[in-house]
Parts: C-alpha cells; sequence; structure tokens
C-alpha cells in the first residue's frame, strides 16, 4: 500500500550501542564523574522531596485518573470530559471515593519513607572517599552492562521449528536461465554495495546523489531499513559475506530504543517480516530477538477504543495516531490488516499469546461488521469502529488486506478456514463490484468509490494476479481453473501497461476510457519507483503454469530495469515511463531489493528454492514457513501459554 506525501526526512545516526567495559582514560575526568554523581544523588533527593510535597497539597479534583488496559478500553465511556481526549483514561467517581482516599495516604506514607530514606543515604555517600564513590559507580556500571548483555541475550522458548525445505540452491538445469538468474544476482550486487557504500545504517539510498535517504514511514531514525528488507534476498542468492555484514550491522547497531514515529505496517512488514525471515533462513537467534523487541514497541498501536491500531506509533513514548489525510481520522484497512502473518509467527516463536490475540481481534472486529455491497472500505475509524468513506480498492490502502486473508489460511496448512471464508467472500464481492473487461479484451481491476466503479488500475492492484492463481486451489465450488484464468489476465492486463511506454516499464496508475487502455493519462501517474508487483504476478503464474511467456516478461521487465534505472551508484525510479529520456526520482526504495530482485532471481529459479507448499511470502516478499497449527490450535501449542 502507499502512503501519500512521504517526507525526506534529515537523517540522524543511532550511535552504536557500546557494550564494552567503561574506562577512565584520566583523572580529570573520573573527578567530573563522581562530582557529578553527588549531586545527582542531592537533586534526586530535592525531586523526590518535591515529588512528595505535591502530593500533600490539596486535592483539587474529585476524580482520580487510571489507565486502563486494552482488554478495559471498550467499555463504554459515558464522560465527555478531558479524559475523553485520550482514549486509554477513564474517569471513576463517588462509590470508590473512600477507597481512593485511603489508597492516596498510603502512597503519601510510602513517598514520606522513600524520601527519607533517599536523604539518609545521600548524606552516607557524602562521607565516603573519593576512591570508594569511584568504585561504586564502576560496580553499578559493569551491573547495568551485565543486564543489558543478558537481556539481549535471553533465550526464547523453544519451539518445535518447522521443516524448512530448499533454502537455498535452485540453480536450474538451463545454460540460459542460469546466466540471466547471474545477471540478477549481479544487479543486487550493485544495489547493495552501493548501498554499503553510500548508505550504511540509513533507511535508503540516494543512487544519484550518493548519499542516505528516508521518508516518513520509517520515522526520523536511520533504522537501515535496506539493510533489514535485503538480507533474506541476500542469503538465498548465496551472498554470504553481504549477509553477515548486514548481521552485524544489526548486532551492534539496530536499536528500537527511539524517539521516532513510525508506520505500525511498514515496521510490520519490512522490519519484523524482514526479521524473521532471515532468522528462519539462517537460524541465527539474533534476529528473533530483535523482531520480538520490535513487536513489543508496536503493540501500544492497539491501544485504541477499538483495539484497531493506529497508523503510527512513536517507538519510545508509544503515542499513537493516524495519518492526517486519512478520511475522518480512520485507519486504513491495507495496514491494520497486514499483520496476521508476522504476529502469529511471534505468538509462536515467543510462546507469548499477545501478538495473536491482537490480530485476532481485529479479525473478529471486521466480521462483525457490515459490508456495503458485501466490500470492505478502506477506512475504518479507530475510536468509534465505524467505517469511513466507501472506497474499496485492491490496489493501495486495501490491497494486502485481502492477501493476508489468503495466506493466513496457507501459512495455516490450510487450516484456518475462518480467513478462507473471508477470503472467499471479500473476492467473490471484488469480482462482482470491481473487475470488469476493456472494450480492447483486458480484464482490470477498477476502484470502487461511494457506488461508482472509477475505471483506473494501480501498479500496486497488479499485485492480485499473482493472489488470485495462489487461492485457485482451495477455492469455493472448485472454481480453480477460473481464478487461475483470471490470475492470467490480469498478468497479461499488467504486461500491456509496461508494454504501451516507452521504457517498457509500467506507470504507477493506468486507465480504461474510452479508446485510453492500460496507460497513464495524468503526469502525475507515469513514475516507476522499482516497484515489484507485476513480477510478483509473473512468477506466481510462472509456478503454477510453467508457461514460458511468463519468463519473457519477466525478462523484458529486468532488462528495462537495466538499461533505464541503473546508475553509477544503484538504482532509481524514473518520474516518467512514457518519455525515452528518463529522468530519475534518485532513490532506491528497500522493497526493490527485498521483493523486485527476489521475485526475479526466483523466476528463473528451478522450483525447489523456496517451494509454495512450505513457505508464505509475506507482503514485502519475506518467506515465513508454513506452520503446522491454526488459530484453534495455536493456543494448545506447549510453547504458547
Ligand atoms: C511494498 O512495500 C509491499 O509490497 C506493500 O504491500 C505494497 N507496496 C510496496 C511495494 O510496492
Amino acid at each position: 500500500m502507499t502512503t501519500p506525501a512521504l517526507l525526506p526526512l534529515s537523517g540522524r545516526r543511532i550511535p552504536p550501542l557500546n557494550l564494552g567495559p567503561p574506562s577512565f582514560p584520566h583523572h580529570r575526568a573520573t573527578l567530573r564523574l563522581s562530582e557529578k554523581f553527588i549531586l545527582l544523588l542531592i537533586l534526586s533527593a530535592f525531586i523526590t522531596l518535591c515529588f512528595g510535597a505535591f502530593f500533600f497539597l490539596p486535592d483539587s479534583s474529585k476524580h482520580k485518573r487510571f489507565d486502563l488496559g486494552l482488554e478495559d478500553v471498550l467499555i463504554p465511556h459515558v464522560d465527555a470530559g478531558k479524559g475523553a481526549k485520550n482514549p486509554g483514561v477513564f474517569l471513576i467517581h463517588g462509590p470508590d471515593e473512600h477507597r481512593h482516599r485511603e489508597e492516596e495516604e498510603r502512597l503519601r506514607n510510602k513517598i514520606r519513607a522513600d524520601h527519607e530514606k533517599a536523604l539518609e543515604e545521600a548524606k552516607e555517600k557524602l562521607k565516603k572517599s573519593r576512591e570508594e564513590i569511584r568504585a561504586e559507580i564502576q560496580t553499578e556500571k559493569n551491573k547495568v552492562v551485565q543486564e543489558m548483555k543478558t537481556k539481549e541475550k535471553k533465550p526464547l522458548p523453544a519451539v518445535p521449528i518447522p521443516n524448512l525445505i530448499g533454502t537455498h540452491g535452485g540453480e536450474p538445469e538451463d545454460n540460459d536461465l542460469r546466466e540471466k538468474r547471474e545477471k540478477i544476482k549481479e544487479m543486487m550486487k550493485h544495489a547493495w554495495d552501493n548501498y554499503r557504500i553510500y548508505g550504511w545504517g540509513h533507511n535508503e539510498l540516494r543512487p544519484i546523489a550518493r548519499k542516505g535517504h528516508s521518508t516518513n514511514i520509517f520515522g526520523s531514525s536511520q533504522m537501515g531499513a535496506t539493510i533489514v528488507d535485503a538480507l533474506d534476498t541476500l542469503y538465498i542468492m548465496g551472498l554470504h559475506d553481504e549477509f553477515r555484514d548486514g548481521q552485524k550491522w544489526i548486532e551492534n547497531n539496530l536499536d528500537f530504543s527511539v524517539n521516532s514515529e513510525v508506520s505500525v505496517f511498514e515496521v510490520n512488514i519490512r522490519f519484523i517480516g524482514g526479521l524473521l525471515a532471515a532468522y528462519y533462513l539462517s537460524g541465527e537467534e539474533i534476529f528473533k530477538i530483535k523482531a520480538v523487541q520490535l513487536a513489543e514497541k508496536l503493540l501500544p498501536a492497539f491501544n485504541t477504543p477499538t483495539g484497531i491500531p493506529w497508523a503510527m506509533v512513536n517507538l519510545k513514548s508509544g503515542v499513537g495516531r493516524n495519518w492526517g489525510w486519512a478520511s475522518a481520522g480512520s485507519s486504513i484497512l491495507a495496514e491494520f490488516g497486514t499483520l496476521h502473518m508476522e504476529f502469529v509467527h511471534l505468538s509462536y516463536l515467543t510462546g507469548n499469546p499477545i501478538y495473536y490475540k491482537k490480530v485476532m481481534h481485529i479479525r473478529k472486529l471486521l466480521q462483525k461488521m457490515d459490508r456495503p455491497n458485501g466490500l470492505y472500505p478502506n477506512y475504518l475509524n479507530p475510536r468509534t469502529g465505524r467505517w469511513g468513506q466507501y472506497h474499496t480498492s485492491v490496489g493501495g490502502l486495501g490491497d494486502s488486506f485481502y492477501e493476508y486473508l489468503l495466506k493466513a489460511w496457507l501459512m495455516s496448512d490450510k487450516t484456518d478456514h475462518e480467513a478462507r471464508k473471508m477470503y472467499d467472500d471479500a473476492i467473490e464481492a471484488i469480482e462482482k463490484h470491481l473487475i470488469r473487461k476493456s472494450r480492447g479484451g483486458l480484464t482490470f481491476i477498477g476502484e470502487w468509490k461511494n457506488g461508482h466503479l472509477e475505471k483506473k488500475m494501480g501498479h500496486l492492484a497488479c499485485f492480485a494476479g499473482g493472489m488470485f492463481v495462489l487461492g485457485a486451489d482451495g477455492s469455493r465450488m472448485d472454481q480453480a481453473g477460473h481464478y487461475l484464468e483470471l490470475g492470467a489476465e490480469i498478468a497479461r492486463t499488467c504486461h500491456e501497461s509496461y508494454d504501451r511506454t516507452a521504457l517498457k516499464l509500467g506507470p504507477e496508475s493506468f486507465k480504461f476510457d474510452g479508446a485510453v487502455e492500460a496507460v497513464a493519462v495524468r503526469q502525475a501517474e507515469k513514475y516507476y519507483i522499482l516497484r515489484p508487483e507485476v513480477i510478483e504476478t509473473y512468477w506466481y503464474l510462472w509456478r503454477f503454469t510453467h508457461d514460458p511467456r511468463y519468463r519473457e516478461w519477466g525478462w523484458e521487465a529486468a532488462l528495462a530495469i537495466e538499461k533505464y534505472c541503473r546508475v553509477t551508484g544503484g538504482f532509481s525510479g524514473v518520474k516518467d515511463v512514457y518519455s525515452s529520456t528518463p529522468t530519475h526520482d534518485d532513490v532506491q526504495q528497500s522493497f526493490f531489493l527485498a521483493e523486485t530482485l527476489k521475485y526475479l532471481y526466483l523466476l528463473f529459479s528451478s522450483d525447489d528454492l523456496l517451494p509454495l507448499d512450505h513457505w508464505v511470502f509475506n507482503t514485502e516478499a519475506h518467506p515465513l514457513p508454513v506452520l503446522h497449527l491454526a488459530n484453534t490450535t495455536l493456543s494448545r501449542n506447549p510453547a504458547v501459554r
């Protein structure tokens, strides 16, 4: 899914986490440190005093605030006072007042006692020699360092790791195919090496300016998005030195305790998905640990009156909010509906059911809601639980929600029937209201806007060709043939959208209007930003049909990317695919390494590399193994508490 208005950010690097033993190079520094320590003690005693005094002030409020947990937030809040602004804060009145007074008194006494104790300790400290204080500081520091190390390395509960089949290899027998595959690997090297030189640690690369780049989806921090997103592609291509390099950066630098507001969806699909895939492929614990640490930071986003998460969350404060451009303060279907795969794996790996509960809560809520014409609108208000504008799309804002319904079923080894039913229902409504054939015979997926079909299809919606063939087996009333055909028709339409341009690369969005077919009309829709969806669909169709045309089309796209997007410093998007002299946008998107190049590589590999009956790809092309557990049995897994 896309987010309009991606703002460039100024780059601030995360200082590397220094876990080595602290050193005291010279005496002056030591003196300053101990003096600071004493001052700190006095200051903390003073703050405690002030804090205590605050509690002795007369209580002007009759109300006491309580912060409730997620389970409680469904209790309706009738007071439209101050607390109403904060969905997690409720006011309690009347009958419990006596109990609250006693509680306050107990707290005051505790603060008084703590405050006296702190003063005593400060006095004691002042009696000590500098050496003694220095030794104490050293001991404290060592303790903290030790605690941090143990926390980082704390093993997660052992779970039966699924059968990991086809994690490497896939070399085709045919010489021509081998060469093509090698070429894609070389393109990956070019993208990675330049990022390594010019953008290392930044989220993305500006291949022409040769410096780091970021957008607001990653917040204000440099979290090495390209590193995390690229890991599994490096792994399957056998680029082991590069993989280890990325792993080292993650071990030493990837830190989520930053004051940065990130997109929950993007961070989930790129970071959690990327880390989990890297963990399953390589078996390196660090990736699992980092994925879990990050997931913890996303959980506060679910603290809304309905449990539908905010689009963005501040990783440090846990405060969430929605995009300013979204209809009536709504959360976005493709965002809150694209968490399921990663969150189920997190519960599976940690034994902690919280992640599973969060996504199942979303599913249950959606199941209960009325759907206009059976369609899911793109917008849902997390405060009221009501739909926003009645817009439905299989492209931006809607896309991966449908994808994750199907993949939840596949990932559960086809036992999550609830997910399959939701997928089948949704696809039926989409076919009825959104899918049409143009005059020239091209099947397209339009966008539904308040009861009206806009005959426009986005590049993002081209992924649906792959989704239809992936879902063919197991379809309602055994319509496998129909869905294979539908997938093939979408692939053909999307190929036409590439073929009708000067660069043989597809525009962001194309129309079907009278004589205009599969062509972008507005200047603002003519760009290609290295997106994967069309190649993704070619790959799924190749795997399910083995029709050579999909390899041919994939190769056409690879050559066009090489010719028009490759620059000395990496790969760049282009601003107008209809102009034969391309202007570059100077951004190497992280999904180019995660998805576009991975799908191309798989297209020219044999089917035993990441076979689809053992792996399910998340929406950022990160492969996750099929779990032989369903939503019904996950809670019975001994590892799940
Ligand atoms: C990727 O981040 C994912 O595929 C997402 O689901 C949609 N958009 C981009 C790539 O175009």
